[in-house]
């Protein structure tokens, strides 16, 4: 592995940005195609393409076994139709690396899904660390009426899956029922 001279970046805690990220990810809902369930609603919505979330990449690390990168994620608060709006959501392409999310504004969901179809829950808030153990897939979702920011530490190496996802989505789908959250079935989940 080369050498590295260890360094901080600043994260802005009143809103999650990085100012001198490395890379900024945008992801409006014609970025997100097929993902959301009810695509009725999803077409309505796309006239006005709102913006989903954005991921700030602190460093732009070298994807070699034993290094970390780590990344804020900023989801906007919004439905389409009942479900939250929500991350893309990623195996890694390496499945035994896992990964730690540490919540710092708003509230949401972080919901993994093992390749038998078991889903796992956690809330999430400020404060809140939430672990990845290698092999379960990963996606948040902002559950309340604020931005969700969280912090995420993952294995430089770890890469991204996003093929299983795209075509059946996760298991669960996360939804606002009268007022309430709830995870329920997925239709499109065989
Ligand atoms: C977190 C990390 C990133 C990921 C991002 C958005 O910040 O897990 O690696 O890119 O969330 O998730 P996705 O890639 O699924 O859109
Ligand atoms: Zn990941």
């Amino acid at each position: 592995m080369q050498f590295m001279t260890p360094f901080s970046i600043q994260v802005d805690v009143s809103n999650g940005s990085i100012p001198a990220a490395a890379l900024v990810q945008s992801r409006r809902l014609s970025d997100m195609r097929g993902l959301y369930a009810y695509k009725e609603a999803e077409e309505t919505l796309a006239a006005q393409n709102p913006l989903i979330y954005e991921v700030y990449l602190a460093y732009d690390m070298p994807p070699v076994e034993g290094q970390l990168a780590y990344s804020t994620t900023v989801i906007q608060a919004g439905k389409v139709s009942e479900e939250y709006f929500m991350t893309k959501g990623h195996y890694h392409s390496l499945g035994n690396r896992g990964e730690l999310y540490y919540g710092l504004k708003g509230e949401g969901l972080f919901l993994m899904q093992a390749e038998t179809g078991e889903v796992h829950a956690e809330a999430m808030c400020a404060g809140t660390g939430a672990y990845v153990p290698p092999y379960w897939g990963h996606r948040t979702v902002n559950t309340g009426s604020e931005p969700f920011v969280f912090l995420a530490v993952y294995p430089a190496d770890a890469g991204y899956n996003y093929q299983s996802i795209a075509q059946k989505g996760f298991a669960a789908l996360v939804v606002e029922r009268g007022g309430k959250t709830e995870l329920v079935k997925n239709p499109r989940w065989l």
